[in-house]
């Protein structure tokens, strides 16, 4: 499965703190209906065993909508369960080694903050960049802010598509314009929506339109 910037306006990706009553399944069917391009399996404290039964079935979830499955930062499930690619930090494995794990054919995300790490990942065979925050996130406690200038001149630097993350809502999205991006990628906005799909459907739209030039 190729990437290209169109398949990146909308990248969901999941936080099971926000879950409630549903399953992870049913949150991210949600999602994928309101039309996420881009799905990434988020999970920071699952065991091995639960961590590749929860990918082989999301990613066969996401591929009865024909869209990618990228796995945080863990190269062996993303293998054991055939997921799409891997998604990694600057602490975590560095894509040149990752590209040698995973072959030619994986997709492979790297978080940039700086256009030298932005050239240094798309060098090492990066296929999409994810750079923030672009706004103040509760999220994710250590983001630290990225201003728009360092963002655009990352988008300027790279050829891969880049996609902006980070505290990104359907109120503040528009301040994204002209800064170069693929695309939005979140957490909240979709996952800590009451109706998912509807919160999807109208973040895609916002972003087809802001992102289409
Ligand atoms: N990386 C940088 S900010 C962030 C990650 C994973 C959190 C994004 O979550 P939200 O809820 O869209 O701000
Ligand atoms: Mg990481």
């Amino acid at each position: 499965m190729r990437i290209n910037r169109t398949t990146m306006r909308l990248y969901a990706i999941t936080d099971r703190r926000w879950l409630g009553s549903r399953t992870l399944a049913e949150a991210v069917e949600l999602a994928l209906r309101g039309g996420a391009g881009f799905v990434q399996l988020r999970e920071k404290n699952l065991e091995e065993a639960s961590f590749l039964k929860e990918a082989s079935e999301i990613g066969a979830l996401c591929h009865r909508f024909g869209v990618p499955l990228i796995i945080n930062d863990n190269a062996d499930i993303c293998l054991a369960a055939g997921a799409d690619g891997v998604h990694v930090g600057q602490s975590d494995m560095e894509a040149g080694l990752l590209r040698k794990k995973l072959g030619p054919d994986k997709i492979i995300g790297v978080s940039a903050k700086t256009v030298e790490q932005a050239l240094l990942a798309e060098a090492q065979g990066a296929d999409y960049l994810g750079v923030g925050a672009v706004f103040t996130t509760g999220t994710k406690e250590d983001a630290r802010p990225i201003d728009r200038e360092t963002f655009r001149a990352i988008t300027q630097a790279v050829s891969i598509p880049v996609v902006a993350i980070g505290g990104i809502t359907e109120e503040n999205m528009n301040e994204l314009a002209g800064c170069g991006a693929a695309g939005i990628a979140v957490i909240s906005a979709v996952f800590a929506a009451e109706d998912i799909e509807a919160a999807a459907k109208r973040l895609k739209e916002r972003s087809e339109r802001l992102f289409s030039c």
